[in-house]
């Protein structure tokens, strides 16, 4: 038994894969309003905490409530394994999960007998009406935003709708150790959302599903004035955006801009955005961004065939935007990276081939361009899932079964061994033939620009006429270990990981 009630609250970010990406965002803002209300956060991360278990089962000894951020995928593993921990040192503790994968499963998440509480979307209110709650020995019927258990039945509690960003307190920026960030990374480097919210509805995204298609900006005074704080006090040289879609207000982007400048303090910021909007700004606007310190963006152009992208619903994203935001970049010097998605439902040859044609141009044309191809993930709630089913893919029934849904490594029935192993391969050579023009693009000697544009040929031509048999260049190359290693839409830097094997 605690002799005082204790007003510690553990929250713990499962490590993910691939390279370290800063504190983990969502649980700063949650510390910054429990803390508000005279709750005492303590953030375990994962992914710079090598020995987290143990830490996690000293930590929890004196705790009050214990919660978990939960993405889809590996980093479920560790989050039972930390609900076991818990469970077992302190069997009475209430155990809350929340992030979007529990938003998007709550029913399926709380199901497993470690859970016994779920928050659903935005979280900061809920949780902290529900410790209060639980403080008070209060029951949490209706508490809006949040399901739990009783009896062994789900309570579910209606949705709360999002507040305002700018009425949130700002995370908890000073929990952070950024000095174990800055090993863990190499920069110092801090995640950062203006906004959350995407007024899109793409059929493979579950930013609506979570957001609602509202955008829900800070004021700009309020980003500025924060950002040059922080970037002061904690001598950060990058601000990776994790807004869904920075650039829904240009005016507002363009604000942010002018607001870094005039500061006259320099460090790079990055941001993800979809090219239509990108290319409603003018050239100066974007020469602004980057004068502002922007100098890398990442966008989800996904497919270069119309026709998928109208079964994405992302008809707002056009061919000829793909290029003009390419160009806008390059004649402001910033780098950007193209996602790409393969294996969508319905995708076909003929579709593929359009999109490698078109990448393969814009990357021969822009040398700031870099691509994140990927075969299509089925995460949890997308909007598309009636259609997957239809198609024959089982849906994960637990919550341990979603953990083997890593990015790209989902089994699609509507491609076959064979044609995911060409799918593969064609990604592989893509990848190996714009590497070269951007080895050709570096070369001084003329000999060596020469021989690479030799070695080229055969790429292009099996590119061209969709031949990926007998894989001699890339057995030769040993390609599959570095050649589509995954860039990070968010930074553009790779994360270290593979794709599935070009086999
Ligand atoms: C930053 C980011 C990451 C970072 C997060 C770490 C960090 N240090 O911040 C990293 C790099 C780890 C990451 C990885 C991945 N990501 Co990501 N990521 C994002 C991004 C861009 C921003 C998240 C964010 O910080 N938002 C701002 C904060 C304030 O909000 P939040 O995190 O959602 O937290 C709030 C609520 O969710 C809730 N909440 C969250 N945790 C908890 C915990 C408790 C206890 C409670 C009560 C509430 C709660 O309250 C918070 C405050 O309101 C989102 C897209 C987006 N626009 O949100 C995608 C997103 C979350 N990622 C996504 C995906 C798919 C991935 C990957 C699975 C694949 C990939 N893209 O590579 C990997 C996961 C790897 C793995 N499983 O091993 C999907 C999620 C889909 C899903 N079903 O989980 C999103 C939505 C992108 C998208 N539109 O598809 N990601
Ligand atoms: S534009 Fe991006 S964030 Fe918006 S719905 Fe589409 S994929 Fe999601």
């Amino acid at each position: 038994m605690l002799d005082r009630p204790s007003r510690k609250v553990l929250l713990f970010a499962p490590p993910y894969q691939g390279k370290v990406f800063g504190p983990p965002l969502g649980l700063l803002s949650l510390a910054a309003s429990i803390r508000e209300e005279g709750f005492t956060p303590v953030i375990v991360d994962g992914t710079t905490t090598p020995n987290f278990l143990d830490v996690i089962s000293k930590e929890v000894a004196d705790a009050f409530a214990f919660g978990i951020s939960l993405l889809t995928g590996p980093m479920i593993r560790d989050a039972v394994a930390a609900s076991h921990v818990v469970r077992k040192v302190r069997p009475e503790l209430p155990i809350i999960y929340g992030g979007w994968h529990p938003t998007l499963l709550s029913a399926q998440t709380l199901h497993e007998g470690f859970v016994d509480i779920v928050v659903r979307h935005q979280g900061e209110k809920t949780l902290t009406e529900i410790l209060k709650r639980q403080s008070a020995g209060a029951p949490l019927d209706l508490v809006a935003g949040c399901w739990f258990k009783r009896g062994g039945k789900i309570v579910a509690n209606g949705d709360r709708p999002s507040s305002p960003l700018s009425s949130l307190p700002s995370p908890a920026y000073d929990l952070v150790d950024f000095e174990s960030y800055a090993r863990a990374t190499g920069s110092r480097k801090l995640p950062y959302a203006t906004s959350i919210g995407c007024p899109y509805a793409c059929n493979y995204c579950t930013d609506m599903v979570f957001y609602n298609r509202r955008f829900n900006p800070q004021t700009v005074s309020g980003v500025v004035s924060e950002i040059v704080h922080l970037v002061k006090t904690y001598a950060l040289d990058e601000i990776a955006l994790v807004d869904s879609n920075f650039l829904v207000d240009t005016r507002r982007a363009t604000a942010l801009a002018r607001g870094f400048i005039e500061s006259g303090i320099h460090f790079h910021w990055t941001f993800q955005a979809s090219t239509d909007l990108l290319c409603r700004l003018s050239d100066e606007d974007v020469a602004l961004l980057a004068e502002s310190g922007v100098n890398h963006i990442g966008f989800g152009t996904e497919s270069a065939s119309p026709e998928i992208l109208r079964k994405m619903r992302k008809a707002h994203q056009k061919i000829e935007d793909m290029f003009e935001a390419a160009r806008k970049c390059r004649d402001a010097g910033i780098r950007v990276t193209y996602n790409l998605i393969f294996g969508y439902p319905g995708e076909e040859d003929c579709h593929r081939r359009e999109t490698l044609r078109v990448m393969g141009q814009i990357a021969s044309e822009f040398e700031n361009v870099t691509f994140s191809p990927n075969l299509f993930t089925p995460y949890p709630g997308i909007p598309i899932w009636p259609e997957l089913r239809e198609a024959g893919l089982r849906e994960p029934q637990s919550l341990e079964e979603w953990a083997s849904v890593g990015l790209g490594q989902a089994e699609l029935p509507w491609l076959n061994e064979r044609a995911s192993s060409e799918l593969a391969r064609g990604m592989s050579y893509f990848m190996l033939a714009n590497r070269l023009s951007k080895v050709i693009g570096r070369s001084h000697s003329i000999a060596g620009r020469k021989g690479m544009r030799l070695l080229q040929k055969p790429l292009h031509w099996r590119l061209k006429h969709h031949v990926f048999a007998l894989p001699l260049e890339l057995w030769v190359s040993m390609a599959q270990h570095w050649l589509v290693v995954r860039r990070s839409l968010l930074t553009g830097e790779p994360l270290g990981r593979q794709m599935k094997e070009a086999r």
